[in-house]
């Protein structure tokens, strides 16, 4: 069961790759599920959970990320990469436990979540062409940010291919292309939304799309808004009266800044990293978080 950006399914690809399966075997969860909702439709037996996070599982599991762990597993057992320095996300981490995975895999992974500083990891020594996996990284991140996105197309290239140049000569490629087209245009159209400021510390740009955008416009505005935090709001992303909202800038741990202000929030609420965090709430709560900053 990987997390569907590139991190996540290049972790899964190895895990596949190591199984000799194929991407018809992961577990790829739609748009607002997450493993450890009570609600999750999850297949029978133990799950190897890969770039999720660590959070309260009631159910045998083997979990392996990069995130801050938000509880202690009794019944998993769990690699975690946090506090590594430098970062290590799930992919190079995969790579420690499965070192016969080819190093470009591990890259995408580590691209995916930390830009080119991915390259310098020891899990990633000697990934090439560079510009062929920054493509991929690029491609297969496309798909989750549209509802119905090709992601398991992305897995299956990711498994199938032995060298990033073979991966992006695949003809299910264009679907990718699609993707990112089709979500391109939907981030240059909100992108151009006007920010309000709540209080003298919260910018927020407030919009509905159905492509997962907002995390990128609130970091496209972040520099610009400084030293504010900046919000992006999307209330078209999940389902009618449900605002999904990323958060950036600013300073500080901000899910700390997010619970502080929105104290019975439960769900998926101010997980995630320190500094790139967010969630989804009803309308009326998002109101009540915007009423803490004013
Ligand atoms: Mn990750």
């Amino acid at each position: 069961m990987p997390h569907t950006d590139a991190d996540g399914l290049a972790a899964g690809a190895i895990a596949l790759r190591a199984r000799g399966e194929g991407a018809e075997a992961a577990v790829l969860l739609g748009r607002g599920e997450t493993p450890f909702a009570v609600e999750a439709r999850l297949p029978d037996g133990p799950l190897a959970i890969l770039d999720w996070g660590v959070r309260p599982l009631a159910r045998p599991a083997v979990l392996v990320d990069h995130h801050a762990p938000e509880a202690s597993l009794d019944d998993a057992l769990v690699v975690s990469s946090y506090g590594e320095s430098p970062e290590i996300s799930t992919g190079p981490l995969m790579r420690r436990l499965f070192p016969d995975t080819p190093a470009w895999l591990a890259a995408v992974g580590a691209v995916g979540d930390l830009g080119d500083a991915g390259f310098a990891l020891p899990e990633c020594e000697g990934a090439r062409p560079k510009t062929a996996i920054r493509k991929l990284v690029s491609l297969v991140n496309a798909p989750r940010r549209l509802p119905d996105g090709p992601v398991r197309t992305a897995l299956a290239l990711l498994v199938e291919h032995d060298d990033p140049r073979a991966a992006l000569a695949d003809p299910r490629v264009a679907e990718l292309e699609e993707a990112k087209l089709a979500w391109r245009a939907e981030f240059d159209r909100v992108v151009r939304t006007a920010p309000r400021m709540i209080g003298s510390s919260l910018a927020l740009l407030r919009f509905a799309s159905p492509a997962q955008v907002h995390p990128l416009v609130a970091t496209a505005w972040a520099r610009r808004l400084a030293p504010r935090i900046v919000m992006a709001a999307n209330d078209g992303y999940l389902a009618p009266g449900v605002v999904n909202f990323a958060v950036r800038g600013g300073s500080g741990d901000l899910r700390a800044v997010l619970r502080a202000a929105l104290r019975d929030a439960g769900g998926e609420f101010a997980h995630g990293h320190d500094r790139a965090t967010g969630g989804s709430l009803g309308v009326a709560d998002f109101e009540r978080l915007l009423a803490a900053f004013a």
